[in-house]
């Protein structure tokens, strides 16, 4: 790995891929991979915590590590790699599951809104999350970490849980520091925009656009969104769905809000929706092109998780010798 700093991103596979992963993550991750040294993560062993089909959770890891792939995030300039291959991450998690407090994991929001909605499964999965989330980090040594709002208090925890076993053992771990991205586009439900995009929650089709729909499909999704009754194309706290709209466009055409406020003053809402499908399908259409040929290559797919497991593995060893070794376990030999 070069002197650049090193910065993780990790995505589960606990749905498709929608809209929202796509601007507010992955097109983000493309800049920062000239820059940084990245390691991109399909998280499996975090959507352990959910009840999910086991076929289903394969084909959307495979998906989405199509994605990346797709996407420029290759093996080539960087580790691409699946979570649930390098061991060390459970291993790591068990040591801080004992360096982390039971105040410190019930002060989770995501526990408490995870468990709220999943009330008839809350396991000690759910609970103990931020321990694998810190393995995750702290095993790659990584500087930065890109994070949205709600997943602050992570990366919180993480740092609180590597500066405490700093403290006792000496540096070990590098603590890191969240890398907020300059146009964090937080992609709400086209169907119920005051809540975000989410790909676990599909209940309602029409309320996420998923990058496996058709552009078809995805333009006629935005045609549908929830609006209002002004007929007026502005932003503001009282119009959630237009709102919401012109952020999407803003973030495919990298217009402001101004520029596209002007852009669509005096047009109606079926003008301006169909606006916005045109520019999310002319920004999807190379993408998904790019992604249904790498997903057919199932040799290529095969190989970037044997190669990505191989080279994440050889780092993740490293911290974890290290500290096997600090808390006094016997060396392996
Ligand atoms: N609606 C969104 N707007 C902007 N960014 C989003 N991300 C997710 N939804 C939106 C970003 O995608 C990255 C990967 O997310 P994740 O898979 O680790 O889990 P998440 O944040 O919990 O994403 P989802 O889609 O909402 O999954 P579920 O439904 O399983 O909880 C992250 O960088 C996230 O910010």
């Amino acid at each position: 790995m070069s002197e650049n700093k090193t910065i993780l991103s990790l995505m589960q596979p606990s749905g498709d891929a929608s809209l929202g992963n796509y601007l507010g993550a992955l097109k983000n991750w493309q800049k920062l991979a000239k820059e940084y040294n990245c390691i991109y993560a399909i998280a499996d062993l975090h959507t352990l915590t959910v009840r999910q089909e086991p076929a289903e959770k394969r084909r959307r890891s495979r998906e989405i590590l199509a994605l990346f792939l797709a996407m420029g995030l290759n093996e080539r300039d960087n580790i691409v790699f699946v979570q649930s291959h390098v061991a060390a991450h459970a291993e790591l998690a068990w040591v801080l599951n004992c360096y982390t407090y039971m105040g410190e994991l019930n002060r989770m929001t995501q526990f408490k809104d995870k468990s709220a909605r999943h009330a008839d499964n809350i396991n000690a999965g759910l609970f103990t999350y931020p321990c694998l989330m810190a393995a995750d980090i702290l095993l790659y040594q990584a500087d930065l970490v890109p994070v949205g709002e709600d997943q602050r208090q992570h990366l919180e925890i993480t740092r609180d849980i590597a500066e405490r076993f700093n403290n006792i053992y000496g540096n070990t771990f590098t603590v890191p520091e969240a890398y907020i991205g300059k146009t964090g586009a937080r992609v709400m439900g086209l169907q119920e925009p005051e809540r975000k995009m989410s790909k676990s929650e599909s209940a309602n089709a029409n309320n996420i656009i998923l990058l496996n729909d058709d552009l078809n499909q995805i333009a006629n999704k935005i045609k549908r969104a929830v609006t209002d009754s002004d007929n007026v194309v502005k932003a503001g706290p009282e119009k959630p769905g237009i709102t919401n709209l012109l952020n999407i466009y803003c973030a495919v055409s990298g217009k402001t809000i101004e520029e596209a406020e002007m852009e669509f003053a005096g047009v109606g809402y079926g003008a301006f929706k169909g606006a916005v499908a045109e520019a999310v399908c002319e920004e999807l259409r190379p993408v998904k092109d790019e992604y249904e040929r790498v997903l057919k290559d199932k040799g290529y797919i095969e190989s970037v998780i044997k190669d990505g497991a191989e080279k994440a593995s050889r780092i993740a060893y490293r911290t974890l010798s290290k500290v096997y070794k600090k808390v006094g376990l016997l060396p392996r030999g």
